[in-house]
């Protein structure tokens, strides 16, 4: 194959020895680059306030070339906090009250893709092959191709694609549904929002869906696939196994004094339904008096997105409600909510995911959800623990020895925890079996062979 060049908003340089591995996505994104050779662009992180972005910070391991870019103070703004995260975020996961549609921040989006293009097109070789990650991205191929490049283009959005109406309350709808015919394959997650997508160029009568999975509109021919992305998942077991010994996942165990452990691990999002999920845990210790002192809940959430008003607010609301519960069942020696408001170490979480008899893994709405995939690959084969999964995640389009649930439905999710904490044995392997034969077969290796084999024949 050519060479592979990656564009994410955000890039994840190589660990420095002794340093936690990364996530699954950058390890299977790092192994393409090395096999093929290529380099991975994106912005730093970094502002350069009002100053133009300094040059291209270049940096070259093994095979692979990192290029990173800072931002100015207004393009931060404008396109990562304003149209990424205050526009296509909520419209994608369904949010329609929180989306904050702003003609300047609109802009500040489309200028930061044609900035991208520009840093980025002096680096590119005529066969290369160029994969473009998620939703902050999505005008950059109709930005190279007006640059003249011919290339083949790849897209990949991580989170969900709303049916045509939600889709349709973006005043800018078309401009997106246009950038994406510039590539030659889009993938998604699911079927779902395949047939989303599809629906929605029929719907506005700018596209048709062809067979072959090909797609056409606005006078070009793209392929249209699903993608489910997933996770390293013989190496995080074994990660997991391993984890037990760890000093903090032995003092976690030490600190639940038998109870049942049941683990929440979200990125603090409105989209992750946390709020519905402590109600349920209330609700089902109210509805289970038995269960009183007997299980621990722990949610870990790091902060997230902490310049946007609605991340800021939540992170208050979450710990109000926290502490409310806990004031409300708690006992003197029994803490029923234990709330982690940061970043844990990816070992300790391994661990904990095993320890833990119930994942609790709820969203309102979400792409796929690798913590889902996560919890199953870390569990004990001799005594696995149960999977309950908001249906509305990608994940449990796969995942279906789990005990899925609506999360709006707060005394069904309470159910669903009381029959998952007394499941028998037989059953809870028998679940947890056909999940990890799937997960084993549909790892992260294969998800990114797998979209590279289509662009490269799209
Ligand atoms: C987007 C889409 C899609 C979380 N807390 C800690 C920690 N994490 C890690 C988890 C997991 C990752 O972060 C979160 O991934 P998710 O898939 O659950 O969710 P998003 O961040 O919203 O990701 C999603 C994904 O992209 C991939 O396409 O599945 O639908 O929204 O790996 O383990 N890791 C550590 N400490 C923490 O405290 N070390």
């Amino acid at each position: 194959m050519s060479r592979l060049v990656v564009i994410s908003n955000r890039v994840t340089l190589p660990q420095k020895s002794g340093e936690a591995p990364a996530g699954g996505l950058a390890v299977a994104l790092q192994a393409a680059l090395e096999e093929h050779g290529g380099i991975w662009m994106g912005w730093s992180g970094k502002s350069s306030g009002v100053k133009e972005p300094a040059p291209l910070d270049i940096k070259t391991h093994g095979n692979i070339t990192y290029a990173l870019t800072d931002l100015t103070k207004k393009d931060v703004e404008e396109y990562y906090h304003g149209f990424a995260n205050r526009v296509l975020w909520p419209i994608c996961h369904y949010r329609l009250d929180l989306a904050e549609y702003g003609r300047k921040e609109m802009a500040g989006y489309f200028r930061v893709n044609r900035f991208f293009a520009h840093r980025l097109a002096p680096l590119l070789k005529e066969d290369d092959i160029i994969w473009i990650h998620d939703y902050h991205l999505i005008p950059l191929a109709a930005e190279l191709r007006q640059m003249g490049l011919t290339n083949k283009i790849g897209f990949f959005l991580h989170i969900p694609w709303p049916p045509a109406d939600v889709l349709f309350t973006m005043p800018v709808h078309e401009e997106i549904m246009r950038g994406l015919s510039h590539y030659d394959l889009v993938g998604f997650q699911t079927d779902h929002d395949l047939d989303n997508f599809g629906g929605g160029l029929v719907r506005e009568g700018i596209g048709e869906r062809l067979s072959e999975g090909k797609f056409t509109s606005y006078g070009r021919t793209f392929k249209g696939g699903r993608y489910s992305i997933s996770i390293e998942t013989a190496a995080f077991a074994e990660y997991a196994r391993k984890a037990a010994s760890n000093v903090m996942v032995r003092k976690a165990k030490q600190s639940v004094e038998g109870r049942d452990l049941i683990i929440g691990v979200d990125r603090l999002d409105y989209s992750k339904g946390i709020t519905q999920r402590i109600d349920a845990f209330e609700k089902f210790v109210t509805l289970n008096p038995g269960f009183q002192n007997k299980v621990t809940y722990l949610q870990i959430t790091p902060k997230s997105r902490s310049e946007v008003p609605e991340y800021e607010q939540m992170q208050r609301t979450v710990a109000e409600q926290a502490g409310r519960v806990n004031g409300a069942i708690g006992t003197v020696d029994w803490v029923p909510i234990r709330y982690i408001n940061r970043s844990i170490g990816r070992p300790v979480l391994a661990g904990l995911y095993r320890l833990a008899r119930i994942g609790l893994v709820t969203p309102l709405r979400d792409g796929m959800n690798l913590v889902a995939k996560e919890y199953v690959a870390a569990q004990d084969p001799e005594n696995p623990g149960v999977l309950v999964l908001s249906r509305f995640a990608g994940a449990a389009r796969e995942l279906t020895g789990a005990l899925l649930v609506n999360p709006y439905d707060i005394e069904g999710t309470a159910h669903a925890i009381a029959r998952g904490l007394t499941m028998s044995l037989e059953e809870r392997k028998q679940r947890w079996e056909k999940m990890m034969e799937h997960l084993l077969k549909n790892d992260i290796n294969r998800w990114c062979r797998d979209f590279l084999q289509d662009l490269t024949s799209a």
